[in-house]
């Protein structure tokens, strides 16, 4: 059986969902941050030297990385409409989405963490030059980038249920997360009317809240 090694507040949330959605049996085994650096217990590390969450035991098997972890789990259990047809243009917006997330959205979203995070972390005489590296690299860098996206999820968004189409897809579970940060620290309020409807709807999903349910209410980490 499917054990998920889960960090407390993290990306791991999204495995436990899909889980949840094709109705697999699986375990849980719970990590929590550092109370100072935020960053994960070593015991992760003890699995896999990436030390990261999400991390996936399966008999032999030891799996980090978030969209590995999809695939790996629908090789195993079957997609059950989670995937949509190759050549449909559902599929084309699955595939651009279902990557968007891990290699556009949650990196630019993990540097605003770092860089807001450091201010706090340096010396003293450190902080004001900190303070203005944080604010000119996300005015004119990192949050711009993130804007744009936010402008295509919301469009995209205007048009159908779901990122693929009308059909609830694993893309909505990477991006699912994206939004649940997005909005409490990347702007991601109002002006997005479009995204913020998709997180209530997103937040009904009975699968996702059986997923809260083993998590704890996902909080994700603050500024
Ligand atoms: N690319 C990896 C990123 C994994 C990752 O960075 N996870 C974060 C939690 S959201 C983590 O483990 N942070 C704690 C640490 O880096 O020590 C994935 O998609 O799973």
């Amino acid at each position: 059986m499917i054990t998920v090694h889960h960090l407390e507040k993290s990306q791991s949330i999204r495995i436990l969902w899909l889980l949840e959605e094709l109705g697999v049996d699986y375990l849980i085994q719970h990590y929590k941050r550092d109370k100072k650096t935020l960053l994960a217990p070593p015991e992760l590390r003890k699995l896999h030297r990436v030390g990261t969450s999400p991390i996936i035991t399966d008999d032999d098997v030891v799996l980090p990385e978030s969209n590995a972890i999809f695939q790996y789990i629908l090789d195993k259990h079957g997609n059950k409409g989670l995937v949509p047809q190759p050549g449909s243009a559902e599929r084309v917006r699955y595939l651009y989405w279902l990557h968007a997330a891990q290699g556009s959205i949650v990196p630019l979203m993990y540097m605003q963490l770092v860089f807001s995070r450091l201010k706090g972390r340096v010396p003293w005489p450190l902080k004001p030059a900190m303070k203005m590296v944080d604010a000119q690299t996300n005015k004119s860098f990192l949050q711009p980038k993130l804007n744009n996206i936010l402008a295509q999820i919301e469009s995209d968004l205007s048009e159908s249920t779901w990122f693929a189409g009308e059909q609830f897809s694993v893309a909505d579970i990477a991006m699912g997360y994206c939004l649940e940060v997005a909005e409490v620290r990347c702007g991601m309020d109002a002006r997005y009317p479009n995204a913020q409807s998709y997180l209530s709807r997103m937040r009904a999903r009975p699968a996702y809240k059986k997923a809260q349910e083993k998590n704890g209410v996902f909080e994700p980490l603050g500024k």
